[in-house]
C-alpha cells in the first residue's frame, strides 16, 4: 500500500516538476488527472473497471426521471391535495425544489484544449477562469458575465507573455474585486480586476525565486488577500516548503514572502480567513509519516502558529477542504487509518486554537464541504463511487444521517462532488466516469433535508468532467470541461430556482 502512496506523491511532484511537458501530450494529461483520482483512492479496485458500453443504471434512472417530467403537471394536480402530509413526511423529496437550467454555453470554443475551470460570482457578474492550450503553451484564460450568466464578454488571457504552462488557477472576489492566481513556468502569478472582471491590473510574479513554485492556494478577508504555494527546492533534497504572501490593500500589491516551517514534503495547502485570522492546512511529514496539519494565524498573516497534526497517525492522508465562520473552523481530509481510505472532519470553535474529537463519516474520499450561518455541508465520494452528503446544523457539533445523492449502484464510478450552498439551498455537482462521462447535478431547497431529482448537465457522449459550481442569489452557476467540440472546451450552464 505504501508502495502506492509514494507514487502518488511522486506523480503529484511530477506534476509539478514536469508541468512544462503538459503540451507535449495534452491528451494524456486528462487521463492522468483521472489516474491522480483513481490513485488517491487506491482502495477501490473496481473504479479502474473499463466504462461499460450499456446504458449504465444511473442513466436508466434518469429516463426514469425524464418519463417521470412528462407525467408532472397532472402528479402536481393530484398532490395537491396531499401536499400538507408530503411536507410533513422528511422521507419524501423535495418536489417543489425544482431548479430550471438554461441551454449549455461553450466559453471558450476554441481549438486547444481548455480545461479546469474554476468559477466565481458577485451580485450579477459571473467569473471563469481556466488553462487554454490555444497558444504556444498553456494560458490562463477569463472571461466574465455582467448578466447572471446569460451572456459573456471576450476571453482575456491572462498569462500573456509568460513562457511554460498555466495550471492550477483559482479565483476569489471581495466586492467589486475579482483575484487571480495560479502556477506558470514555475512561479505563481496573480492579477486582480478592481471592476468586475472587465479589466485587469499589472501582473505580479509572487513567488518569483528559482525553485519550482506551484499549488497555490487564494483566501479573501476585507482588504486583505492572503496566497499560499508550494515551493521545492532543486537543490537535491526534493524539500517542499509552504510559502505564503499578503496584501493588506486589496490585491494592490504584497508583502514579503513568509516561509512557513519545513515539515518534508509539504504538498496541497488549502487556506482559509475570517476576520483577523487565516487558517492553512496541509498534507505534511515523511512517506512513512504522513499527516494533515494545520496551521493558524491570528494577525492577519503576520505570524503563524507552529503546526499541529489534525488526525495523528502515520497513514496517507488527503485533503479535502477547510472552511471558516465566525471563530469556527472545519476540516475535511481522507486517510488510511483504517482498513480502507475513509473521510473524515474535525472542527474548531476557538479559531483554531482546539479542535474536536474526529469524525469518521465511513468509507470515502474527495471529500468538500461548504457551510452558511450554522450549518455545515459535506459531501464525498463513499467506498461504493456513489456520492455522500451528511448536514451538520449546529455548527458541525453533530451531523445527520449520510444521504446517498447519486443513487446507490456499484455500476457506477462517481468523482469529484462540489457543494455550494446559499441561504436554504444546497447545490451539489459531480462526475460519472463511467458511461458518457458525464456532470450530474442535485439540489436542495431546504438545508439538505431533502433533495430534488438527478439532473445530468452533460448528457453528451463525449468526456465531461471537472465540474465545479457556485450560487449566486437564486442562481447556480455550473462549468465543466468537455471534450465535445473535438478539443476540450469550457461549458457552461446557469440553473435559476
Ligand atoms: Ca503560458
Ligand atoms: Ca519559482
Ligand atoms: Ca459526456
Ligand atoms: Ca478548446
Amino acid at each position: 500500500m505504501n508502495d502506492k502512496f509514494e507514487k502518488v506523491k511522486v506523480n503529484q511532484l511530477q506534476k509539478r516538476l514536469l508541468n512544462s511537458n503538459i503540451h507535449n501530450n495534452n491528451n494524456d494529461n486528462k487521463n492522468d488527472n483521472k489516474k491522480t483520482t483513481i490513485l488517491n483512492a487506491n482502495n477501490y479496485p473496481h473504479q479502474q473497471q473499463p466504462s461499460l458500453s450499456r446504458p449504465s443504471p444511473l442513466q436508466m434512472f434518469h429516463k426514469i426521471n425524464k418519463a417521470k417530467m412528462l407525467i408532472m403537471p397532472l402528479a402536481i394536480l393530484l398532490l395537491s391535495s396531499t401536499i400538507v402530509m408530503a411536507i410533513s413526511n422528511p422521507s419524501l423529496p423535495s418536489a417543489a425544489y425544482a431548479i430550471t437550467f438554461g441551454s449549455t454555453k461553450n466559453l471558450s470554443n476554441n481549438d486547444g484544449d481548455s480545461r479546469d475551470p474554476r468559477i466565481e460570482a458577485s451580485g450579477n457578474n459571473v467569473y471563469v477562469v481556466w488553462n487554454d492550450l490555444s497558444g504556444g503553451d498553456a494560458d490562463t484564460f477569463f472571461k466574465r458575465s455582467g448578466t447572471s450568466g446569460d451572456s459573456f464578454q471576450n476571453t482575456k488571457d491572462l498569462s500573456n507573455g509568460i513562457d511554460g504552462d498555466a495550471q492550477e488557477q483559482r479565483i476569489a472576489k471581495e466586492g467589486n474585486n475579482v483575484y487571480v492566481v495560479w502556477s506558470e513556468g514555475g512561479d505563481v502569478y496573480f492579477k486582480r480586476s478592481t471592476n468586475n472582471g472587465a479589466s485587469f491590473g499589472s501582473t505580479i510574479n509572487l513567488s518569483n525565486d528559482d525553485n519550482f513554485s506551484g499549488s497555490p492556494e487564494i483566501a479573501v478577508a476585507g482588504d486583505n488577500v492572503y496566497v499560499v504555494w508550494v515551493d521545492v527546492t532543486f537543490d537535491g533534497s526534493d524539500q517542499s516548503q509552504l510559502f505564503f504572501k499578503k496584501s493588506t490593500n486589496d490585491g494592490a500589491s504584497f508583502g514579503s514572502v513568509k516561509k512557513l516551517d519545513i515539515i518534508f514534503e509539504s504538498l496541497d495547502p488549502r487556506i482559509a480567513a475570517a476576520g483577523n485570522n487565516v487558517y492553512i492546512v496541509f498534507v505534511g511529514g515523511s512517506e512513512d509519516d504522513e499527516e494533515v496539519f494545520f496551521t493558524k494565524s491570528t494577525d492577519k498573516g503576520s505570524s503563524f502558529s507552529e503546526f499541529i497534526s489534525i488526525n495523528n497517525n502515520d497513514e496517507l492522508s488527503s485533503l479535502g477542504d477547510i472552511a471558516a465562520k465566525g471563530n469556527n473552523v472545519y476540516i475535511v481530509w481522507s486517510d488510511s487509518s483504517q482498513s480502507e481510505t475513509h473521510a473524515f472532519f474535525k472542527r474548531s470553535t476557538d479559531n483554531g486554537k482546539s479542535f474536536g474529537d474526529i469524525k469518521d463519516f465511513g468509507p470515502g474520499f474527495s471529500a468538500q464541504l461548504d457551510t452558511v450561518s450554522s450549518n455545515v455541508y459535506v459531501v464525498w465520494t463513499n467506498g461504493d463511487n456513489d456520492i455522500a452528503f451528511k448536514a451538520s446544523k449546529n455548527n458541525g457539533a453533530s451531523f445527520g444521517s449520510t444521504k446517498i445523492l447519486s443513487g446507490d449502484d456499484n455500476a457506477d464510478n462517481l468523482q469529484n462532488p462540489q457543494i455550494s450552498s446559499l441561504g436554504n439551498a444546497v447545490r451539489v455537482v459531480w462526475e460519472n466516469l463511467s458511461g458518457n462521462e458525464d456532470v450530474f447535478f442535485r439540489a436542495s431547497g431546504n438545508e439538505g433535508d431533502s433533495f430534488g431529482s438527478i439532473r445530468n448537465l452533460s448528457n453528451n457522449d463525449a468526456q465531461s468532467f471537472g465540474p465545479q459550481i457556485i450560487s449566486s442569489g437564486n442562481n447556480v452557476y455550473v462549468t465543466w470541461s468537455d471534450d465535445t467540440p473535438g478539443n476540450f472546451d469550457i461549458f457552461f450552464k446557469k440553473g435559476v430556482d
